[in-house]
Parts: structure tokens; sequence; C-alpha cells
């Protein structure tokens, strides 16, 4: 099967190419002229917007590093570093982090989210917590960073496409968030949505065949799990925006997919919530999504891993190593399939 849209360097094995967009790039080479319909259709918003102001920030960085917004709570960092788990492999280089990105909203070629984020405008920022909560509100990320704390925490991370990386994340528990806004017993799962600016993010006005916004779920107990972290920086900073600035979740022991960058929006609810992944491709990707090396992608082997930046394959480990945090979460049935 010819493969289109081919970025360089993920060939892996059998010549397989381990890409969530894949199908997504097959259909819109044969959906062309729907595409091209759609993006003469911004044509007004792209001139609303060249009448604004130009600001530095707005252009195109210079460097994948010019790309941390300008945070209030920049005293805060970097802040220490919480060992109490542990990590057996160096440190991904921060360059190449920085430049090996998925983020859709800019666009599905890792190396160039860097120089797409420009427009996008990541601080100040809210976060509004909803649904079933007894407090629920509207919060300032700067506010929640200075008034719970920030904290260092290295985390191996595992894209579904079988390449990995090992950063150090800053933020802070979910599980301390949720506590201040009082789920109630109702709430049995909290759903994010990530931010909907086509005025500044190219992706979300040319890839139109998305469900924009980005959108994603957890169980309550996966949500409230000592692991999942509300991440507002990596690297001793703030978050650059190609990595999901000022806010995402991070689930160590899911594939990448499952942590949602630049969220606006927390929602707890009564039923399990749809994700957008899964609703694209179901045979591929369900809502649990733990990292497990014993199933296969339909059209990837998940046994081993691309260390990104070190040009060598490690094998996969079950729950992405996290298995005596997470394990006791999960029965059989969710762990023997993609679900
Ligand atoms: N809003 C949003 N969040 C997202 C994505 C995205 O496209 N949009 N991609 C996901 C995927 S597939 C991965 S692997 C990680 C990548 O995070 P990184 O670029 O910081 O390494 O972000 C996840 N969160
Ligand atoms: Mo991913």
């Amino acid at each position: 099967m010819a493969h289109i849209h081919l970025p360089p360097g993920w060939r892996i094995g059998s010549g397989s190419l381990t890409r969530e967009t894949d199908y997504w790039n097959r259909r819109r080479f044969i959906r062309t002229a729907g595409l091209a319909l759609g993006a003469l259709g911004l044509g007004p918003a792209a001139c609303r917007r060249s009448a604004s102001s130009e600001s530095a920030t707005r252009r195109q960085p210079a460097d994948p590093l010019d790309t941390i917004p300008d945070t209030p709570s920049a005293d805060l960092y970097p802040p220490s570093r919480n060992d109490i788990v542990g990590v057996d492999r160096p440190l991904t280089d921060r360059r190449v982090a920085a430049t090996h990105n998925n983020f859709y909203e800019f666009t599905t070629e890792k190396a160039e989210v860097w120089k797409n984020v420009g427009p996008f405008e990541a601080r100040p920022w809210t976060l509004e917590i909803t649904g079933e909560v007894d407090r629920p509100g509207v919060f300032d990320v700067a506010d929640l960073e200075r008034s719970i704390g920030l904290e260092e925490r290295v985390y191996r991370f595992r894209c579904v496409e079988a390449w990995a990386m090992t950063v150090p994340w800053i933020g802070f528990p979910l599980h301390r968030l949720l506590d201040r806004v009082q789920p109630l017993s109702t709430g049995r799962y909290v759903r994010f949505v990530s931010f909907d600016r086509p005025d500044q993010a190219v992706g979300q006005r040319t890839q139109t065949h998305y469900p924009w916004p980005y959108y994603e779920g957890l169980r309550m107990d996966e949500a409230r799990n000592e692991l999942t972290l509300v991440t507002t920086g990596i690297y001793g900073s703030p978050l650059p925006k190609q990595h999901g600035a000022p806010v995402r979740i991070i689930t160590p022991w899911k594939y990448g997919y499952k942590s949602p960058k630049s969220v606006v929006k927390i929602e707890v609810t009564r039923e399990r919530p749809p994700t957008l992944w899964n609703d694209m491709q179901p045979q591929e990707y369900g809502f649990y999504s733990n990292v497990n090396p014993r199933v296969p992608h339909p059209r990837w082997s998940q046994a081993t891993e691309e260390l990104i930046g070190e040009d060598r394959r490690v094998e996969t480990l079950p729950f992405n190593g996290y298995g005596e945090w997470v394990a006791d979460l999960y029965d059989e049935e969710i762990m023997s399939g993609i679900t």
C-alpha cells in the first residue's frame, strides 16, 4: 500500500509506517477537493488576522526553545524534583523533545510543530472545571500553579506510534486540583477539552476532517492516581507551546494521545466520555489505551520502541513500566485487546 506524506526516519522493521495520521492522510488524498474548499472558506478569517498587530511572539519562532510564552508564574520555575517515581533511562535531549511533537492543531509534521506555534497565545489562560462537582469554577492557570505548588517528575513517555522519550515534567497531581472542586459521588469520569482557536492554529484551519477541539478522558480512579499530572512545565521551564502550553495532562502508563495539550476545560461526568482517537478509529485506538507490548496496533508491533534522539530501540514495558502504580486498576478484559 502506498503511504502518503512520509516523514523521514519513521520506517520501522518491515517498512510499515507507525503513524496515527496514515489513515487520515490516505483519506485526505482521496478528498483533496473537499479540503481545498475548506481552505478557501477560511479566507475572511485570515484577512482579519493580518489586520491585527503582529507582535514578536506571533511570528515564526527563530529557535525551537523560543516558544515559551511569557509566564506570570515564571518565578516558580524550576521547582524541586519529587523522586517518588524512579526512572532508569537517561533524559531525552531537550531540543530533540522540542522538535519531535504531535500537536495536530498545528501540523501533523512532528519536526514542524514548533515553527507553527507563533500565533498561539498560551498565556494568560483559564481552565474551566465543571460538571459533577460541588465547586465548579474558572481558574487562572498561574493562580493554580502558585496556590497548589509545583514539583518536577521524570517520567517515561510512550507514543502509540512506538517512539518514546524520558522527560522531566513539572506540575502537580490532578487529584490536588480535583480536591479543590470536590467531585460528587456521581462523577465517575473526567473529560478534557483542548482549545478551539482556528485563527491561532493553522492545523485547525486546514485539517477540517478532525473534529476539533481535541478531547480525551479518564476514569475517575485513573484521574485520581498519584501519577496523573497536571503539567505546566518541562526541563525546568514553563511548557513551550509545542509541548502543550500552558497546561496539559500526563498519564505516563498510557499512550501519548491520552495526554491532551493546552486544555481549556475539565468536566467531571457520570458517563464515560467519548475520546477523539477512539471516535475516529475505534479498531485502532481504545478508551483505556494502556501501554501494552502484548497487544499490537493493527498496523505495527508494540513490542519495542525507539528512543528519540538515541537511535536505539528497547523493549516496551507493560504499563510503560508503571505497573506497580496502576496495574490493579484494570482487569484482563481491558488489557487483552484494543481497549
Ligand atoms: N490537543 C492535543 N493534544 C495532544 C495531541 C494533539 O494532537 N493535540 N497529540 C497527542 C499525542 S499523539 C502525543 S504522542 C503527545 C505528544 O506530546 P509531545 O509533543 O509533548 O511529545 O501529545 C498528545 N496530546
Ligand atoms: Mo502519540
